[in-house]
C-alpha cells in the first residue's frame, strides 16, 4: 500500500512538472518579471537595473540547478571515482555571462532583454566579482572548475565561503589603502544555501586512551564545536549537460547547548560566544606568500577539511561498506599544501572512528591524496608551529608525529646514517620554532606531486623537493597550467570569438581548442587582418573609455597599449617596468622634434594589489603614480607616454583590460614565477608578450617561435652565478641614471623611495633588475619597431592566439585525469 501510494504521490508530482524550463524570449521574460516580483520583490513596472540584474540572475540560476540536479543524480545512479578538488582559495569573478554562455541561451536572453527594454551587457556590469582568492592560484582553481564540468569529469569543488573576499583596493594620492569586500551585502544569486547540509567541526580538547574490544585506541576529546554549513555554487559545462557543484563552507555557531552557561544566567554573553565561532570564514588572508602561523589560518583550514571529507565519506558510505573500495571511488587533489591537514584528518578518521589499523589507512590514504605544488622558493612552503597545532588539533599533532616516526623508520632504511637528509626531510622542523612542515606531510603521503610548469618541476625536483626526487622520482609530475578559452576569449572578447570561429568555420574549438591552430594558415590574410585590427581598436576603445572614467587620463587610441596587471611583488619586478618608463620619459625630454617623430607612442598600463603589509610593495605603487603624474602633466610629452595605474585589479577588470591591450609583461627574475597564468590569458587575445624565459613562457615560446614574442633578460640557470657576483655588478649606466632620478626627488617623495631604490641598488639588488635592465630596454625596443610595421604585428598577433591551444585548462585537466586521478568523463544525458 505504502509504495502505491509513493507511486501515486510521484506520479502527481511529476504531472505537475512543466518539464524542462523553456527558453524562448517570451518565457524567458516571464521568467525575469515572475522573479522582479516574488524574488526581488519590486513591482514590474518599476524596478532599476540592478534589481533587473538580480532577477535576470535568478531566472539563470533556476537553469543551472536544472542541469545541477540531473547530473548528481546521474552522477549517484553511475557511482564512478570522483575527483574531490580541495582549495582554500577560488576567484570566480562574475557569473552571470559566463553561464548563459555556458548553457548555450546567451542570444535568447539577449533578445529576451532587449523585447523588455534592458541591454544584457549594461546588467552583466550590475554583478559584483566573486573574489575569494588572491591571485594566479585561486583562477587557477576557477578555470579547472570549469574544464572539469565542460569536460564532463565528476568532480566536486570543495572551499570556504568568506564573508569577505580580497579586500578592495583604493588610491588615495597615490598610496593603497584597502577596504572590505561587502560581496554578499546584497545577496548573491548564484549560491544555494543548504541550512540541512551541515557538519560539527571540532577543536581544541585533550586526547584520551580507551580500550574498546581489547585494542588501546585513542579518542579525542575536542573543547570546541563549530557548524559548517554548506553553500552549493553550481558550474555550468560548455556544450554538455553537466553542471558540478562548489560547496563552499561558511561557520555558524553549533546549536549544541551548552546547558551551564545558559543555567548560570549570563545568557547575553553565553551568545555573544558562541557568535565568535562565524569568524573563522570571516575573511580571506590577503598575503599570498608569507605564512605567520596564524591561528585564525590553521582554523580555516582545518573547517573547510573537515566538513568536506565528513560530506565525501558520507556520500561514499550511502553507496559502500568497505573502506578497500575507497581508493577506487575517491581522488582527492590538494591545492597547494593549504588542505594537508586532510591527509592527518583521513588518518583520523580511519583510524579512530573506523577503526582500520593503521598501515591499512595509510595504505588507503596514500592512494588516494595528489597534490599540487604552486611555491617556488623553499621559503614559500608552509609551516605551522608545534605548539599551535597542538593546541588547536592536539589528535593530528599526535598523528603527524606518527607518520613522520614512520617516514624517518622508511627513510633510514634508505639512508641509513644520513642524519642531516633525515632531519631535512623531516616532516617535523626543529629549531627555535619547532614546525610541522606541510609540504612534507603532503609529500610523504600524496601518490603525485605536481609543478606547475616545466621550469618549476625541475625547481621542484632540484632545489626544493630534492631529497624527496631523488627517494621516489615517479611521483613527480609537470602538469603545465592553463586557463579556460570559455571565460577569457568566448566570454570576455566576444569579437575575437566570432573571428575564430568564422575562420574556423566552427565552434569547435571553443571545446576543443587545439582546432584553434588552424588560424595559423591565416596569418598573413589581409582580410583577417582587417577584421583583427578592428577586434584591436574596438577593444581598446572600452579599455580607453574606462581609463578615463577611472583616472581622467586621455590616452589615443594609436598609441601600444602596454599592459602589466598581477599582484604587487617584487619578483614581478613592476619597479623594472617603472624604471623602463622613466628612461624612456628621459629619452623622449632630450628628443628634437623630428627623432619625436619617430617615437612609437605608448600608453604603459599597471594594475595590481600589494599585500597589506608588504611595505616594498606598496611603494612601487606609489612610485607608478608619482611617475604619472610628472609625465601625464609634462607638455613635452603629450601622447607619445602615458602612464597609467588601474585601482582595484580583479577578474572582471582582467576580462576587460586583456583584449584592449596590444603587449603584456611579465617580467618576473627567471626562477621565481612557479609558472604565470596571465600571460597565457594574453597569448589567448592576441597580445604580444614581453617576457623573461620563466615559468610558462618558456612553454609558450616553444609554441608560437621565440620571435613571434619578445624575450630578455637571465636565464634561470645564470641567476645563481649572478647573485654571487652580485656586489662586483653595476648594472648599466642607463640603470645608474633612472635610480638616481627616483633617488634625487625627480618625482617627489626623495625621502619614501629611498628605501625602495636601496632594494636595486649594488649589493642588495637580489631581482636582478639592475643585470636585466639593458636586456629590458632592447626588449622594450624590439616591439616598437615592430609595433611599426602594423602587418607584422598583427600576423604575430594571429599566432600567438593560434598558437595558444596548449594553455587551455582542458588539456591541464585531462593529463589530471588520467595521470593523476585515473577518472573517466560521467556525461549525463541530454
Ligand atoms: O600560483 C599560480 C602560478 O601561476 C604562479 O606562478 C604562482 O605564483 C601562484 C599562498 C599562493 N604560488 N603560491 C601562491 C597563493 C595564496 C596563498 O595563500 C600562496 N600562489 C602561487 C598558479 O599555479
Amino acid at each position: 500500500v505504502r509504495k502505491g501510494g509513493l507511486k501515486a504521490k510521484s506520479e502527481k508530482m511529476f504531472g505537475l512538472m512543466d518539464g524542462f524550463l523553456k527558453n524562448d524570449s517570451v518565457s524567458l521574460q516571464k521568467d525575469i518579471l515572475d522573479h522582479v516580483e516574488f524574488t526581488v520583490a519590486r513591482s514590474r513596472f518599476n524596478f532599476d537595473d540592478f534589481e533587473a540584474y538580480q532577477a535576470l540572475a535568478h531566472s539563470v540560476r533556476d537553469r543551472l540547478i536544472e542541469r545541477w540536479h540531473d547530473t548528481h543524480q546521474y552522477f549517484k545512479k553511475k557511482d564512478p571515482k570522483r575527483i574531490y578538488f580541495l582549495s582554500l582559495e577560488f576567484l570566480m569573478g562574475r557569473s552571470l555571462t559566463n553561464s548563459v554562455i555556458n548553457l548555450g541561451i546567451q542570444d535568447q536572453y539577449a533578445d529576451a532583454l532587449t523585447q523588455l527594454g534592458f541591454d544584457f551587457e549594461i546588467l552583466a556590469e550590475q554583478e559584483g566579482d566573486a573574489a575569494l582568492g588572491n591571485g594566479g592560484l585561486a583562477r587557477f582553481a576557477a578555470c579547472q572548475m570549469d574544464s572539469l564540468a565542460t569536460l564532463d569529469y565528476p568532480a566536486w569543488g570543495y572551499g570556504l565561503r568568506y564573508q569577505y573576499g580580497l579586500f578592495r583596493q583604493i588610491i588615495v594620492d597615490g598610496f593603497q589603502h584597502e577596504q572590505p569586500d561587502f560581496w554578499l551585502n546584497f545577496g548573491n544569486p548564484w549560491e544555494i544555501e543548504r541550512v540541512h547540509v551541515s557538519y560539527p567541526v571540532k577543536f581544541y580538547g585533550t586526547v584520551e586512551e580507551e580500550v574498546l574490544n581489547g585494542k588501546k585506541c585513542k579518542i579525542w576529546i575536542p573543547g570546541e564545536s563549530v557548524e559548517a554549513v554548506a553553500y552549493d555554487n553550481p558550474i555550468p559545462g560548455y556544450g554538455t549537460r553537466n553542471a558540478i557543484n562548489l560547496r563552499l563552507w561558511a561557520a555558524k555557531p553549533s546549536d549544541q547547548y551548552d546547558m551551564e552557561s545558559y543555567t548560570t544566567g549570563d545568557y547575553i554573553n553565553a551568545i555573544v560566544n558562541r557568535q565568535k565561532a562565524e569568524t573563522i570564514s570571516n575573511v580571506l588572508y590577503p598575503d599570498d606568500r608569507s605564512y605567520q602561523g596564524k591561528e585564525l589560518r590553521l582554523k580555516q583550514q582545518y573547517f573547510f577539511v573537515s566538513a568536506s571529507l565528513q560530506d565525501i565519506i558520507r556520500r561514499f558510505k550511502d553507496l559502500h561498506k568497505n573502506f578497500d573500495e575507497f581508493p577506487e571511488k575517491i581522488a582527492l587533489q590538494i591545492n597547494d599544501t593549504h588542505p594537508s591537514i586532510s591527509i592527518a584528518e583521513v588518518m583520523r578518521v580511519l583510524v579512530d572512528e573506523e577503526h582500520l589499523d593503521w598501515s591499512k589507512a595509510w595504505g588507503i590514504a596514500c592512494r588516494i591524496f595528489s597534490v599540487t605544488i604552486h611555491a617556488v622558493q623553499p621559503e614559500g612552503l608552509e609551516k605551522i608551529p608545534v605548539d599551535l597545532l597542538g593546541s588547536v588539533l592536539p589528535r593530528h599533532l599526535e598523528i603527524i608525529y606518527e607518520i613522520n616516526f614512520r617516514l624517518m623508520e622508511e627513510l633510514k632504511k634508505s639512508f641509513d646514517q644520513d642524519y642531516d637528509r633525515l632531519s631535512r626531510m623531516s616532516i617535523i622542523e626543529e629549531g627555535a620554532v619547532k614546525s610541522i612542515r606541510m609540504a612534507n606531510l603532503s609529500l610523504a603521503c600524496c601518490h603525485t606531486v605536481n609543478g606547475v610548469s616545466r621550469v618549476h618541476l625541475e625547481t621542484l625536483k632540484t632545489r626544493v623537493f630534492k631529497d624527496f626526487y631523488e627517494l621516489w622520482p615517479q611521483k613527480f609530475q609537470c602538469k603545465t597550467n592553463g586557463v579556460t578559452q570559455r571565460r577569457w576569449i568566448v566570454v570576455s572578447n566576444p569579437s575575437l570569438c566570432s573571428i575564430i570561429s568564422k575562420w574556423l568555420g566552427t565552434e569547435a574549438w571553443i571545446r576543443n581548442v587545439d582546432l584553434i591552430a588552424g588560424l595559423r594558415e591565416y596569418a598573413k590574410d589581409p582580410d583577417l587582418h582587417t577584421e583583427w585590427k578592428n577586434m584591436k581598436k574596438v577593444n581598446k576603445m572600452r579599455l580607453a573609455e574606462y581609463i578615463e572614467t577611472l583616472t581622467s587620463v586621455k590616452v589615443s587610441l594609436d598609441a601600444m597599449f602596454d599592459v602589466q596587471i598581477k599582484r604587487i611583488h617584487e619578483y614581478k619586478r613592476q619597479l623594472l617596468n617603472i624604471l623602463g618608463i622613466i628612461h624612456r620619459y628621459d629619452c623622449i625630454k632630450n628628443m628634437d622634434e623630428s627623432d619625436k617623430r619617430r617615437v612609437v607612442p605608448r600608453v604603459c598600463i599597471i594594475g595590481g594589489k600589494a599585500a597589506p603589509g608588504y611595505e616594498v610593495a606598496k611603494k612601487i605603487i606609489k612610485l607608478c603614480h608619482a611617475v604619472a603624474d610628472k609625465v601625464n602633466s609634462d607638455p613635452d610629452i603629450g601622447d607619445l607616454l602615458k602612464v597609467v595605474f588601474i585601482p582595484d585589479y580583479n577578474v572582471s577588470v582582467a576580462e576587460l583590460v586583456i583584449p584592449g591591450s596590444d603587449l603584456s609583461q611579465h617580467l618576473s627574475t627567471a626562477g621565481h614565477e612557479a609558472s604565470g597564468t596571465g600571460c597565457m590569458k594574453f597569448l589567448m587575445n592576441g597580445c604580444l608578450l614581453l617576457a623573461t624565459a620563466d615559468g610558462s613562457a618558456v612553454e609558450i615560446a616553444e609554441e608560437i617561435g621565440e620571435a613571434n614574442m619578445f624575450l630578455f633578460g637571465a636565464k634561470v640557470d645564470e641567476v645563481p652565478a649572478l647573485r654571487e657576483k652580485g656586489t662586483t655588478l653595476k648594472g648599466s649606466l642607463q640603470f645608474a641614471r633612472v635610480v638616481r632620478m627616483v633617488r634625487d626627488g625627480y618625482f617627489g617623495f626623495k625621502d619614501y623611495f629611498k628605501s625602495l631604490c636601496d632594494t636595486v641598488e649594488d649589493g642588495g639588488d637580489f631581482y636582478l633588475l639592475g643585470h636585466d635592465f639593458a636586456s629590458y630596454l632592447e626588449a622594450q625596443a624590439a616591439a616598437d619597431r615592430a609595433f611599426v610595421d602594423q602587418e607584422k604585428w598583427t600576423q604575430m598577433s594571429i599566432l600567438s592566439t593560434a598558437g595558444s591551444g596548449k594553455f587551455s585548462s582542458d588539456r591541464t585537466i585531462e593529463e589530471y585525469a588520467e595521470q593523476s586521478w585515473g577518472i573517466e568523463p560521467c556525461k549525463c544525458p541530454f
